[in-house]
């Protein structure tokens, strides 16, 4: 067992400020938690923009480089920059923040999805901003484009022309396969990241059953060069972190993808998710790799190789 490298998803696009004042919004806030939750044991961090005014998910560079440097400068962790954005971008303006940054790490999603996050729109709240419930309610009829072209398109501007490296974001068992596609036509070279999402509606559920099959095709499929991570969004975050941890897998957390501590508990930051899977990362015998660990295990550009540092 190799040591586990804990990315986590500072902010992202799904949960909205009113669903927990937790919730990094400005670029301050984003900056504060991303380095918390470094120093709480996270290698890499996964991190999209909001705008300041009211949360909404943005996709401007320069929102982006009001916190890039302030992370670099207190911290070593991996920043990796999301090419998902948000819920009605464009695949240009989904690129903008990399594109500016030049990180070492970015996600790649790697097939289309039914991105549904409608069903949070349902519980009654007292919304703090106009824009949350439609935003909400609007991925009933959406769709997350990634096409193989569009996907081609983030390597070879993203990849080849900046050298950053991938978290390839695999909702369900096809994207396996899509990813393989791109391995063997040389646009992705090992060793690269597959990151198994569970528990995300529109992707594969958070069953058991189904991480043993993504554990299975991605051994048979990429063998020796890939480096395997995963996550179940929701309430499943931890129990998924516990058993893929267990499997050999590397741990994904954040409030990108649960705003939980514990049932009914809120996180009160990042690092405290991060904090709570050492802990259950220790219990387990498992150690936790450094920032500089996890970019050998990746071989990454390095720290200094960005538009930020
Ligand atoms: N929100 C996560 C389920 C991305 O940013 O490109 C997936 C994600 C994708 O983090
Ligand atoms: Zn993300």
């Amino acid at each position: 067992m190799s040591k586990v490298i804990i990315s986590c998803a500072i902010t992202g696009s799904v949960h909205t400020p009113t669903m927990s004042p937790h919730l990094p919004v400005t670029p301050q806030e984003i900056a504060e938690q991303s380095i918390a939750a470094a120093q709480a044991g996270a290698a890499i961090v996964h991190l999209h923009a909001r705008d300041p005014a009211d949360g909404r998910p943005t996709p401007s560079a320069d929102t982006y480089m009001r916190f890039l440097p302030q992370i670099a400068a207190a911290c070593d962790a991996v920043v990796n920059i999301t090419t998902g954005g948000s819920v009605g971008m464009t695949l240009e303006e989904r690129l903008q923040g990399a594109m500016r940054a030049s990180p070492e790490m970015a996600s790649l999603n790697m097939g289309s999805i039914n991105f549904a996050m409608f069903k949070m729109a349902e519980k009654p709240r007292e919304w703090k901003h106009a824009w949350e419930q439609p935003y909400l309610l609007s991925t009933e009829d959406g769709i997350f484009r990634n096409t193989f072209r569009d996907i081609r398109h983030i390597l070879q501007t993203l990849g080849e022309g900046h050298g950053t490296k991938f978290e390839c974001e695999c909702y369900d068992i096809g994207h396996l396969y899509n990813l393989a596609h791109f391995v063997d036509a040389g646009l992705i070279k090992p060793p690269f990241l597959v990151q198994s999402i569970f528990g995300v509606m529109g992707g594969m559920g958070a069953d058991p059953e189904n991480v043993l099959v993504m554990k299975q095709t991605a051994d048979r499929l990429f063998g020796r060069d890939h480096v395997w991570s995963m996550f179940a969004a929701g309430k499943q975050q931890m129990p998924f972190a516990v058993m893929g941890a267990a499997m050999g897998a590397n741990v994904r957390v954040g409030l990108e993808d649960s705003l939980y501590l514990e049932r009914g508990k809120l996180a009160p930051s990042n690092a405290a998710q991060v904090a709570k899977v050492c802990r259950l990362l220790a219990e387990l015998g498992l150690e936790v790799a450094t920032p500089d660990e996890a970019r050998a295990m990746l071989q990454l550009k390095g720290a200094r190789q960005v538009a930020f540092a």
